[in-house]
């Protein structure tokens, strides 16, 4: 069933208005053989790496494990961590130039995160570094485990969170609006469950240019 503020429509998938910004979800958008075979070839593929983020004076390691691929020169930093891009493995360029067709926008990289159990999660956060732009546009592609994926407004709290269970193959485009003025969340979870990738597709704006 549909909320009253979204619409279904194949090509387009189904829009999510929300205050301040506006999401786009295709749930089934890979076929799950498709989405269980490239599970399998990213989870061997990609150059996993354990990063630490500094949290009130303490190093901690990143509850995930994370990947960044990408044009040459999409440098990227979050949360004090540097990322230099890996060279696209053609897998994830396959994967770009089809989300590109589906979404409209473009994207040169992508942040791939490894959640090895329900422990693992990815606090509330917006994808809002200068190096994205002002109003920056981001594509998500989920493999393996389903996670509940919440969003809530940046400073109005009377706004309900929002919650979407992103399945295997699912794909939600973040559009405009959502950096600006939404954080997102992936909460840890007691559930027995097996792990998840997820994709998020971004564009890095030169800054020197
Ligand atoms: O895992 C997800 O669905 C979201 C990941 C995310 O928000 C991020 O890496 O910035
Ligand atoms: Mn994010």
């Amino acid at each position: 069933m549909l909320s009253p503020d979204s619409s279904r429509d194949v090509m387009s998938g189904e829009v999510i208005t929300l205050p301040g910004g506006v999401c786009r979800y295709w749930p089934a958008w890979l076929t799950v053989e498709e989405a269980s075979r490239l599970y399998q070839q990213l989870l061997d593929a990609v150059s996993w790496r354990q990063d630490e983020i500094r949290l009130f004076g303490r190093t901690l390691p990143l509850p995930r494990l994370q990947a960044w691929y990408g044009d040459s020169g999409a440098s990227y930093r979050y949360s004090g961590i540097q990322l230099e891009p890996l060279p696209w493995l053609p897998d994830l360029y396959a994967l770009k130039t089809r989300v590109e067709q589906a979404t409209g926008a473009e994207f040169n990289s992508v942040l791939v995160n490894l959640y090895r159990s329900g422990q693992d999660s990815n606090g509330w956060h917006a994808d809002d570094e200068p190096e994205l732009g002002g109003d920056p546009l981001v594509a998500s592609l989920s493999l393996g485990s389903t996670r509940r994926f919440q969003l809530r407004h940046k400073t109005d709290r009377s706004i309900p969170v929002r919650t979407l269970n992103l399945e295997a193959g699912s794909l939600l485009f973040m559009g405009d609006g959502m950096q600006q003025h939404w954080q997102h969340q992936i909460p840890k979870t007691q559930r027995n469950i097996s792990s998840r990738i997820n994709l998020t597709f971004r564009r890095v704006i030169d800054l020197c240019q």
